[in-house]
């Protein structure tokens, strides 16, 4: 084809898509990756971290990245890998737990879909816990141990369809009177919960807490595809140290092969400068524009099937789908909740109050229709 051809079908198919977050993605988990992000990402991107003959001191950006996300979950001597996104991330962890002999997975209906599908793909054993106000119920967990014997307890901080947090320590207390582990699932409210409940143990202050999944490119404004693996200790995270002769080390990192510098490079530089403070200050702001989008929900007589401990807001309704599309007609795109009836929205960073008062308004208007 010609460039021109090219380009102008190129053109064609972002004016045919919605590419511009702030004008109504309001469903998704992603949101535009900080521009410092973005460069470090370009100066990294076709270089292969896992040849670590030739790029070890990339490998050390990542661990220092992957140190930083583990001391907010409590961890001092993290290691891990980013990986391509929270199902990655996931199918690693429980692939950790069953190299080290456990083979059943507890997990919950609210537990993301990669959960399941990690079981079935390592042939492990799921086993559904049951829940108590879209949390995991510990004494479900210590009768079902009880019966089915040890194994991987995956809690999940910030739940994709209704924003709940797992009691992280009781589960923990039933997993160790088990001899179980936990994996605990942060991908998107590892960036929030630690810093808006700083007196929760949400991860590795618990002994049995093996690994979490944390990604950088929900809300740590990195670029696409970011996951996060956070491993207890070196010990645990051996199984995922392969022997790989072809490779000038001999061994090569994660699930997968060749793995780009991009995103390792784009979640050094924003965990760096966006540190601590920088997280914690957006996430008190999400949780405040949260709790304003409830407000106006219920000012709209809709009912949240629970109030919602991280920015992702279930508004229960028996047509969500009808909703979801009358919206999108209208330029504004949200997510079907999933675990109950209704359209969820992710206040993600790009969602601003003037987002969500146009939420707001439109969701009025297509209810009076
Ligand atoms: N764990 C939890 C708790 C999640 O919410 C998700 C993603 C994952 C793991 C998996 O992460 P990856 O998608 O990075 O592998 N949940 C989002 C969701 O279901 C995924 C998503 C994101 C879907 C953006 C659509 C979208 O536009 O909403």
């Amino acid at each position: 084809m010609k460039l021109e051809d090219i380009m102008s079908r190129l053109a064609e198919v972002a004016r045919s898509v919605p590419i511009h977050y702030r004008d109504g993605i309001l469903g998704s988990m992603t949101t535009p990756p900080h521009p410092l992000a973005k460069a470090a990402f370009d100066m990294f991107q076709g270089l292969n971290v896992n040849d670590e003959e030739l790029y070890r001191p990339l490998r050390e950006l990542e661990e220092e990245a992957i140190k930083e996300l583990g001391s907010y979950l409590g961890g001092s001597r993290c290691t891990g890998y980013i990986t391509s996104g929270g199902s990655e991330s996931n199918l690693a962890a429980l692939y950790l737990a069953r190299e080290h002999g456990f083979n059943n997975v507890y997990y919950t209906a609210a537990a993301h879909h990669s959960i399941t599908k990690a079981a079935y793909l390592l042939r492990m054993r799921p086993v559904e816990v049951k829940m108590k106000e879209y949390r995991m119920d510990p004494a479900s967990l210590r009768s079902l141990c009880k019966a089915n014997g040890p194994g991987v307890v995956v809690v999940t901080v910030g739940t994709t369809s209704v924003g709940t947090i797992d009691p992280v320590e009781e589960v923990s207390d039933v997993a160790a009177e088990c001899d179980s582990i936990v994996h605990v699932d942060a991908a998107l409210g590892g960036l929030v919960a630690p810093f808006v409940y700083p007196n929760r143990k949400l991860g590795f202050q618990n002994g049995p807490v093996m690994s979490a999944t944390l990604d950088p490119h929900k809300l740590g404004l990195a670029p696409l595809p970011a996951g996060g693996l956070i491993v207890r200790d070196e010990h645990w995270f051996k199984p995922l140290d392969f022997k790989a002769e072809y490779y000038p080390a001999g061994h090569q990192v994660g699930l997968f092969g060749t793995r780009s510098g991009g995103p390792v490079a784009a979640t050094w530089a924003i965990v760096k400068y966006m540190g601590r403070d920088g997280y914690a200050a957006q996430a008190h702001e999400l949780m405040e524009r949260t709790r304003y989008l409830l407000n106006e929900v219920k000012g709209l007589g809709l009912e949240t099937p629970v109030d919602p401990e991280v920015p992702v807001v279930c508004i229960e309704h028996a047509g969500d789908d009808y909703l979801m599309r009358s919206l999108a007609k209208e330029g504004v795109y949200v997510y079907k909740c999933g675990l109950v009836p209704g359209i969820r929205v992710v206040v993600m960073p790009h969602v601003t109050k003037a987002l969500l008062d146009k939420f707001v308004s439109l969701l009025r208007e297509v209810l009076s229709q």
